[in-house]
């Protein structure tokens, strides 16, 4: 901790996810003035068990930021994990704070999730002073602009919500038409990883003395948190996460779209930027990296399914589950549309598994605290969903696996998009798929034990008897939906006893899954 004694004028609240030098709560503050307080705490540390490699990103990236911002005339309170009491907080750091420096008004950026929103709200009563809560002008759509546009329609597709973002960025404009004719470019990136297309290795940033100490530290004192904390090599600085950026613009952006669904057991990154901790965390400004990418194609150097369908990501999707999470929280968090009450199963937190996709996917998530989107979707999202996983289970593991794990993103990708569980908010259907599409766009099922073209007969992929059996369950719900009218069709066209078989191996699926932590042969 640092900071000489007395009387403040105003005292800047700096979150873990706000590592950005022109966040809007330094941009109102006056250096001269203020006292930076950045606090690690046990409240944050604990309240999922964040995989270590996130906590280790976490705090080694706010240390060095305070230190930058020393480095700039800041003064900067600092309570690290070790000084910080086993129940602190962030009510409690900026008490003790109020008690010592008796800021005029407490100032900080609007949080990323409802509930560190919530306790902010309640410093202005409790401290007895002002607190100004500025909007994050990270985002290209603040939230009541987004509440506004929804209020005007019925169905809040991304699609559209998207081309108001474009229009509102010009990002990929001509004038007032979209750059190449369409707004969308997403039919030619369906492809599979072909044998001979070799994607680049992931750009490591070797651990340095600040890093090394964190990771020995988080090791020690949250042992039992998910995943490993060996293979760290994310970037802790803007400066690095810039670096990483570059890595992405010059060897993956231009095949980004057309394998950006592909998924293989050989590389976990496959051609993906790699870049969302550092979007959310602060390091890297959204708006400034969609520019790059569209000046990048402006130049000839990319092609334009890529540099839009990366563009879309993240002023389309990104921008689009934050409006929907301060659109619908609090009561967001507990929806459940389907009715879904299943454990969520062990291989989850262990990755043992004879099912060949998840043992990847929850393998590589152990060993990065990463997995792409269509591995996050349709592998672990999908499984979830076809067994009927309670849906907040899902999401407590969602928000503690992933390195770029916050509320607001995170929420509405996993009860929204991934597990339905808005009834259709977000998705005009659920994302659930048998093994035949996990078997189209990876090299998973070669090495599977499970046969990827059998439903019910022994050692037949647990994703099929699933599916048919999620489709039977669901007919009252389901049965009528346009997007969905193939699959009831040959539900219809089915032999009752081949019905009750996906029912009888189903259900065996879910008991095996209870008892014994996987699948059964
Ligand atoms: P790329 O595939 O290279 O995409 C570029 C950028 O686009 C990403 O960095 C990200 O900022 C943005 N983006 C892409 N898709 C989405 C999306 N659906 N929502 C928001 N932003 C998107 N993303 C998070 O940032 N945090 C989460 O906690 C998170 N949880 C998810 C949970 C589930 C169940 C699912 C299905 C998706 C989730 N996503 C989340 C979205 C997406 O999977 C990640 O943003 C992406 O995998 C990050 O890897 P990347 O940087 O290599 O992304
Ligand atoms: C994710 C996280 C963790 C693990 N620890 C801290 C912490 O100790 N201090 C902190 O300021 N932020 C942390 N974070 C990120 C916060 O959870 C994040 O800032 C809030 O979710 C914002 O709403
Ligand atoms: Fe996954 Fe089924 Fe393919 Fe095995 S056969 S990898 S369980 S989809």
């Amino acid at each position: 901790m640092s900071g000489s004694k007395g009387k403040i004028e105003q005292l800047v609240v700096v979150l873990g996810d706000q590592l950005s030098l022109d966040i809007s709560s330094l941009a109102q503050a006056d250096r001269s003035k203020a006292v930076v307080l950045m606090c690690e705490v046990a409240t944050e540390a604990t309240y999922v068990p964040h995989h270590k490699q996130k906590m280790v990103l976490v705090f080694a990236a706010m240390r060095k930021f305070a230190a930058m911002l020393r480095a700039r005339g800041w003064r900067v309170r600092y309570v690290t994990i070790e000084d910080a009491g086993a129940d602190s907080s962030f009510t409690s750091q900026v008490e003790e704070a109020v008690r010592e420096r008796d800021p005029a008004r407490i100032i900080v950026t609007f949080p990323g999730e409802w509930r560190v929103l919530a306790e902010t709200k309640r410093w202005e009563r409790q401290f007895n002073r002002p607190v100004d809560i500025i909007d994050d002008t990270r985002f290209v759509c603040p939230p009541d602009v987004f509440r506004s546009w929804a209020s005007e329609r019925k169905s809040l597709r991304m699609e559209y919500f998207y081309r108001l973002m474009r229009k509102r960025t010009g990002l990929l404009m001509d004038g007032d038409e979209p750059a190449g004719g369409r707004w969308n470019f997403d039919a030619d990136n369906r492809n599979r990883l072909p044998a001979d297309v070799q994607p680049p290795d992931r750009l490591r940033f070797e651990p340095d003395k600040i890093v090394r100490e964190v990771m020995r530290l988080v090791a020690a004192r949250f042992p039992r948190h998910f995943g490993s904390v060996e293979t760290f090599a994310y970037a802790t600085t803007a400066e690095e996460a810039e670096i990483a950026f570059q890595y992405f613009l010059t060897h993956s952006l231009a095949s980004f779209g057309t394998y950006q669904d592909a998924m293989t057991s050989k590389h976990s990154f496959v051609f993906h930027a790699i870049i969302s901790p550092y979007l959310n965390n602060g390091l890297l400004d959204p708006l400034d990296v969609c520019r790059r990418v569209e000046q990048g194609w402006r130049e000839g150097k990319v092609p334009l399914n890529a540099a839009e369908g990366f563009i879309r990501q993240i002023i389309g999707w990104r921008e689009y589950v934050r409006g929907i999470y301060w659109l619908k929280m609090p009561g967001y968090a507990t929806s459940n549309a389907l009715g879904h009450r299943e454990p969520l199963p062990a291989i989850y937190w262990s990755g043992q598994s004879q099912m060949a996709c998840m043992r990847s996917v929850i393998g590589q998530t152990m060993d990065y605290a990463y997995a792409h989107h269509i591995q996050r979707l349709m592998v672990t999202g999908n499984f979830a969903l076809l067994l009927g996983v309670e849906p907040q289970q899902v999401h407590e593991w969602y928000l503690a696996v992933y390195a770029d794990a916050y509320e607001w993103v995170e929420m509405p990708n996993t009860l929204g998009m991934s597990q339905f569980a808005d009834g259709g908010l977000l998705g005009s259907k659920p994302y659930v798929s048998s093994g035949a599409y996990i078997n189209r766009m990876s090299d998973y099922c070669r090495g599977c034990i499970y046969d990827v073209k059998t439903a019910t007969e022994p050692a037949s992929c647990p994703f099929n008897a699933l599916y048919w059996d999620f489709m039977d369950r669901h007919e009252d719900r389901l049965g009528r939906n346009p997007r969905l009218m193939q699959p009831y069709r040959l539900l219809e066209a089915m032999a009752p006893e081949k019905r009750k078989a996906i029912k009888t191996r189903a259900d065996a699926i879910r008991a095996a899954l209870r008892e014994t932590g996987d699948a059964p042969l």
